[in-house]
């Protein structure tokens, strides 16, 4: 076999096994053929430093064209008064942020990892990279989200005010208190920045809490996960902020920025204008119905009282059955595919062997799936950590299920999902 053909069998084994799989990572989905079609342009073989009318680089006057389109189009969306389209990723797009509106040594809050935290937000990642000193929200772990009265009286306390507030998360089951901590920021003269890269699909749809109108300064987002478009991100703020971003963002940390799959935002854009209410809408209930399959067949699904989740994510404690790693690994192997994670009552230190799974359903809603596929996927999860089957019996099961769901929807032609598609 030659290593071509090699290349061949393990990307097509990939989508073999994709196809056949029930996907549940919270922070993925698929796009659709018109969307896919984009990163196969020459888009992608050009460069694009700089704004819109004011290049680095010649041959841009299309690429000009692209860019002020997706601009314009994530304004009218996302009804904001300015974007930056240019960030590659959503880790890239907060640290053009930090970039931007701080300097080394001033201190932030942010939410810390088991808290749900991005790790973009933490010392030990982008922020500490900028040079940045990380103060902790207090967390209220029963309502799992951010204790605003205890946050206050922390921010009190500290002798160096924060420059930035972080809000948005990885674990993020409810809507965040945006306006209570915009008000505690506005205090200090401080600036708000959440990251909506796990919601932004539903905030497209208008299913979730609209951060820049609930008092946030900044948003920052990947457009990949409940937003079903390439892997890259976007900057939205208010008009003041305008230069200071779009200077954080290039020449700050971006050079390049991945132009094809710019002109894939911009189709994904479409078809969030379109289908985007309705897509967010099922999300939501399939997300709650899953939660409460789950409870009802005996799991320790985070927030029962608060009707679980508000957003695409449903959060388990699977300590009772060895924890999040070996519940990940044991699903794995027959093909239900989610993610370890860690809660907030973990130490960082497990981040190995975690309590927690998290749970998306973003990408089996764009595939189809309404409520009473959910059941069969809480079944199907039950089966595999009860044992209730051998996992041959239960991989042919999860098959014969996922095989009905393969096909991309809430886009104006329905396409295949997972098939290697021929360009010639
Ligand atoms: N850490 C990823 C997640 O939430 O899955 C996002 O970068």
């Amino acid at each position: 076999m030659t290593m071509l053909d090699r290349l061949f069998e393990i990307t097509n084994k990939h989508h073999e096994f994709f196809k056949y799989s029930i996907p549940l990572i919270a922070s993925e989905n698929v796009t659709s053929y018109l969307v896919r079609r984009f990163y196969t342009s020459d888009f992608g073989h050009r460069y694009a430093e700089g704004k819109v009318g004011k290049r680095y680089y010649q041959g841009c006057a299309f690429i000009d064209e692209l860019e002020a389109l997706a601009i314009d189009l994530t304004k009218k969306l996302f009804e904001v008064e300015h974007a930056n389209v240019q960030p590659i990723s959503g880790t890239i797009a907060n640290m053009a942020v930090f970039f931007a509106l701080t300097n080394p040594g001033d201190t932030i809050m942010s939410l810390s990892v088991p808290h749900g935290g991005h790790i973009s937000h933490d010392r030990f990642s982008a922020a500490g990279l900028r040079g940045l000193n990380v103060k902790y929200y207090a967390f209220d772990n029963e309502n799992f989200n951010i204790d605003v009265d205890a946050t206050k009286r922390k921010v009190e306390k500290l002798e160096v005010k924060p420059k930035v507030f972080v809000l948005g998360a990885s674990l993020f089951l409810f809507p965040h208190p945006v306006e209570e901590i915009s008000e505690i920021a506005r205090d200090v003269g401080a600036k708000v920045v959440y990251d909506a890269s796990h919601v932004l699909g539903l905030i497209a749809g208008k299913q979730f809490q609209d951060p820049i109108r609930e008092g946030a300064d900044v948003v920052t987002a990947s457009t990949h996960k409940t937003f079903p478009g390439p892997q890259r991100a976007v900057i939205m703020c208010k008009k003041e902020l305008a230069k200071t971003i779009d200077k954080g963002v290039f020449p700050g940390v971006v050079s390049n920025h991945h132009i094809h799959s710019l002109a894939g935002y911009v189709a994904t854009c479409l078809e969030m204008m379109e289908f985007g209410e309705a897509y967010a809408k099922q999300i939501v209930k399939n997300a709650k119905r899953l939660a409460e399959s789950l409870y009802n067949l005996g799991y320790d699904v985070l927030c029962p009282d608060l009707g679980f989740t508000e957003s695409h994510q449903v959060v388990v404690d699977v300590s009772k059955f060895g924890g999040g790693d070996k519940i990940a690994r044991m699903l794995e192997d027959v093909g239900i595919i989610l993610n370890k994670n860690l809660l907030p009552w973990d130490d960082v230190k497990n981040a190995d062997n975690p309590s927690g799974i998290r749970i998306g359903v973003q990408e089996v809603t764009r595939l189809g799936m309404k409520e009473e596929e959910m059941d069969t996927i809480a079944e199907l999860i039950d089966t595999t950590i009860k044992e209730k089957k051998s996992k041959d019996e239960i991989r042919k099961m999860v098959r014969e299920f996922k095989s009905n769901y393969t096909t991309v929807k809430y886009t104006f032609e329905e396409c295949p999902a997972y098939d290697f598609p021929e360009l010639c």
